[in-house]
């Protein structure tokens, strides 16, 4: 069955005010459909240019679309569908790096924005710093009219405002990380400085980094979903983008000129999101992450599956009751146990099939904001979190690359092969969690040598390689 391209390409298009980073799946179910909702594409200029940093599989997708697409939103038990329209123009970034700089140095632009997950911002996630190391930041560094990174599109964009006497725009990070705009601007700051002390200067002193959290669970499309759509719809949408109906934005107020008034559809316009997002980071993210080791290698294939086991959703309100909130300030609007109580829900949705294999990619990226802070406040507090301890000994595990029956796991991480190396270093589970403990990048020295944090993860390593997850989550229930 053809696109139907007449179908997707009748609505009027916006004029472009903002460019976005990232246009996979999360940004077209969230960012892309709260402009769309309060966006009127005849009298407002808050159309998106998206942009790929390296595929061309989102341009593939929408262009032919007229840049068009359908955002199915499933419940349990009912579907709904709805046509997007507020991505204007899609882009490759190694196609026309120029272009898209001239663009991001139109004063038109007001907002760039990004989804690029955790690795795109090229830093060492324990030091918080630019990864000088980094092969994509070294070549921006020299080539600042050619860049290949988010953080070099920026500076560069942001150099040719100021030589041109414009303001800047608002960088507004998406991205599942805590204080998300600060960590943007430090690392903007770094890069910038590299190259020009007054540049670094003037985007200090005129220049904005908004902090956002972002929630609205988005697995990635299947054919089968594209299949259905198109039966239930008539046309074969292949931008189409699966999504829950939950969704929340909080999204600090600071912008350097005028935003879509994203409000009108709910996002919540606050001074200071860090509570907000180290409860959804560490509530959600903390146990979809826990869930996603355990349950992958307990044989489930999507979260609600996991859920569906009494064993595994014990063991999850039991991480939330005991290991999660009590770290956490309750934030402003918010009541910690309705959250974690709406969350299972969420998480029980089979409209839903979020892979435990999706969520488990990039787990060195991922564990320090989601596991490992909240690891250390306990231990602070003289508490062992045995629970969190057996989910980063089942990432363990899942990097070591076997199953457990026997098969090979694919893992995508960027440290995919130093941790598969030290996962291999040793036989037994003491040298195996020594060795992945000494990977810095993702454990500080605190506690890599915390003692009794250290042993849980040995014990409850050598519990998975002996009886296997389903086992050991049974037995960290109570
Ligand atoms: C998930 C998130 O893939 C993952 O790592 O934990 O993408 C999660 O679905 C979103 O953060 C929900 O807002």
């Amino acid at each position: 069955m053809p696109a139907n391209q007449r179908l997707l390409r009748q609505a009027p298009k916006p004029k472009a005010g903002m460019v976005h980073f990232g246009p996979g799946a999360f940004f077209r179910a969230f960012n892309a459909i709260y402009t769309d909702d309060v966006t009127d594409p005849i009298s407002d200029d808050w159309g998106i240019v998206a942009v790929s940093l390296k595929s061309t599989t989102a341009k593939d997708q929408l262009a032919p679309q007229g840049c068009a697409y359908s955002a199915i939103e499933r419940g349990p038990d009912r579907e709904t569908i709805k046509q997007v329209n507020a991505i204007v123009d899609v882009r490759v970034a190694p196609d026309d790096p120029e272009g898209i700089l001239a663009l991001m140095a139109d004063p038109a632009i007001k907002i760039v924005s990004l989804t690029i997950t955790e690795k795109g911002y090229c830093y060492d996630s324990a030091s918080k710093i630019l990864d000088q190391s980094n092969l994509d930041i070294q070549h921006d560094l020299k080539h600042l009219d050619s860049p290949r990174t988010a953080l070099g599109f920026i500076v560069s964009a942001l150099n040719l405002r100021r030589k041109d006497g414009h303001e800047p725009f608002t960088a507004l990070s998406c991205d599942n990380l805590p204080s998300n705009g600060q960590l943007l601007q430090n690392l903007v700051l770094e890069f910038a400085a590299l190259i020009d002390g007054k540049l670094a200067n003037w985007i200090k002193a005129n220049g904005t980094f908004p902090s956002t959290m972002v929630d609205r669970i988005t697995p990635a499309t299947t054919p089968a979903d594209i299949d259905r759509l198109a039966a239930r719809e008539g046309y074969k949408d292949l931008a189409a983008v699966v999504h829950e109906p939950f969704r929340q934005w909080v999204i600090e107020d600071n912008f350097v000129s005028d935003r879509p008034q994203w409000e009108n559809a709910g996002a919540q316009l606050v001074q200071n999101v860090d509570a907000h997002e180290l409860m959804k980071l560490r509530c959600l993210n903390g146990t979809h992450s826990s869930m996603a080791y355990l349950g992958f290698l307990a044989g489930y294939e999507t979260i609600s599956e996991v859920v569906a086991d009494p064993d595994f959703a014990q063991l999850v309100h039991a991480m939330w009751r005991d290991e999660i909130t009590p770290t956490i300030p309750t934030p402003e609007g918010e009541d910690l146990s309705a959250y974690c109580a709406a969350l299972m829900q969420r998480y029980q949705n089979t409209g839903i099939q979020h892979r435990t294999w999706q969520i488990a990619m990039d787990g060195s990226q991922k564990l320090p904001q989601r596991i490992l802070g909240t690891v250390s406040d306990n231990l602070r507090e003289d508490k062992v979190p045995h629970r969190l301890c057996l989910a980063v000994a089942a990432w363990m595990r899942f990097v070591g690359g076997v199953d457990e029956q026997g098969n090979e796991i694919d893992v995508r991480d960027p440290l995919a092969a130093p941790l598969k190396a030290a996962f291999n270093s040793a036989d037994d589970a003491e040298g195996k969690v020594k060795a992945i403990l000494a990977q810095r990048q993702v454990f500080d020295a605190a506690l890599a040598e915390n003692e009794r944090f250290v042993v849980a993860v040995q014990k409850a390593l050598a519990g998975l390689m002996e009886h296997g997850a389903r086992h050991m989550v049974a037995e960290c229930t109570v």
